[in-house]
């Protein structure tokens, strides 16, 4: 019998990761893209393979979806006592301060964003886990090429955000080279969902929605003319799925740019008017124009389309379709 119970533990741990479901947990799961990213892994590996994380208190609705915990994302043991105890295989990092909001408090985006990416990744080759980290458009700067932005080029950028980023993917690809870590970084766009995101440069073209139909009227603080690649949430979260579920072998870098389209605000608002006919916009610029001056008009994605073929779905009409029927679902 001991011989056989052998066999079985031997056996049991032969069994290949891709054989079961991975065991996922989510950081700073209460932003803007970690709720809807855990209904997707649900889907797919079910609900209690899916742990959401955050330092905030969650809505009853988040709690009705599935597992939920307080993670700290600077407190290692904490995150240690999390991999160990429920088993965690894939960590998806989606804790960090975004571009503007950074900049209004650049020691806690050092925290957040650098020591943060730090202790994860950390984390993730201690216990040998596939680890995502987001990056952005944000991770380049004046002196990049804008249009279009080219997988690989200089990256110099001015916010502390976009230093951040710049820093995540450097580390990420260091410790894949160094350790073996299977590191996995997307470049997103301005991303578009209802759930409202929290201080970043793109978010004009989510507040114009909520705006838009609760007044008619929107006040944007960037000039008609600014041209900034974007998706919608479905896709940037589709993308993230296939690129976690990509064999290796598949992957010729770590770090990849996606996108989905490019649009100005007096573009977008234009498709707006279509169901808000009597939309009023007015332009205020502010600080935010020099963040976005700085930044690609066109994100050139060609790597990811042709290494794991990465195709996006939705184009500015049908994401003005969808975000005006998201919207009023679920805030008018
Ligand atoms: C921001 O505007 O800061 C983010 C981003 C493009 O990374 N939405």
């Amino acid at each position: 019998p001991i011989a056989s119970q052998l066999v079985q533990r031997r056996a049991f741990h032969q069994v290949p990761r891709e054989s079961r479901p991975p065991k996922i947990l989510i950081t700073g799961g209460l932003g803007q893209l970690g709720i809807e990213c855990a209904k997707l892994l649900r889907t797919q590996y079910g609900s209690h393979n899916v742990i959401l994380s955050d330092i905030i208190k969650p809505s009853q609705s988040v709690l009705e979806n599935g597992p939920y915990i307080f993670a700290d994302i600077l407190d290692f043991k904490g995150l240690q006592k999390i991999v160990v105890d429920h088993r965690i295989d894939w960590l998806i990092h989606f804790s960090a301060l975004l571009s503007a909001v950074g900049e209004q408090n650049v020691p806690l985006a050092v925290r957040v964003n650098i020591e943060g990416v730090h202790n994860v990744i950390e984390l993730a080759k201690q216990y040998k886990l596939r680890i995502f980290v987001p990056s952005t458009i944000g991770a380049f700067g004046p002196d990049s090429p804008r249009n279009p932005t080219p997988n690989v080029t200089i990256q110099r950028p001015r916010t502390i955000y976009g230093v951040s980023k710049v820093h995540a993917e450097l580390i990420g690809e260091y410790y894949y080279h160094k350790f073996g870590l299977d590191f996995r970084c997307l470049r997103f766009p301005g991303v578009i969902s209802s759930d409202p995101p929290g201080g970043g440069t793109t978010d004009y073209a989510v507040a114009v929605f909520h705006e838009a139909l609760r007044n008619g009227k929107y006040t944007c603080y960037l000039r008609p003319d600014t041209r900034l690649p974007m998706m919608y949430i479905e896709d940037c979260l589709r993308a993230l799925l296939e690129f976690m579920r990509a064999p290796n072998e598949q992957l010729k870098r770590r770090v990849y740019n996606v996108t989905a389209m490019s649009f100005t605000p007096e573009e977008l608002f234009a498709q707006l008017g279509r169901h808000v006919p009597n939309l009023h916009v007015t332009y205020k610029p502010d600080s935010r124009q020099l963040i976005a001056d700085a930044w690609p008009q066109v994100f050139d994605d060609s790597d990811a389309r042709r290494d794991w073929h990465w195709q996006h779905k939705y184009d500015l009409v049908n994401l003005v379709d969808f975000m005006i029927k998201d919207v009023q679902d679920n805030y008018i």
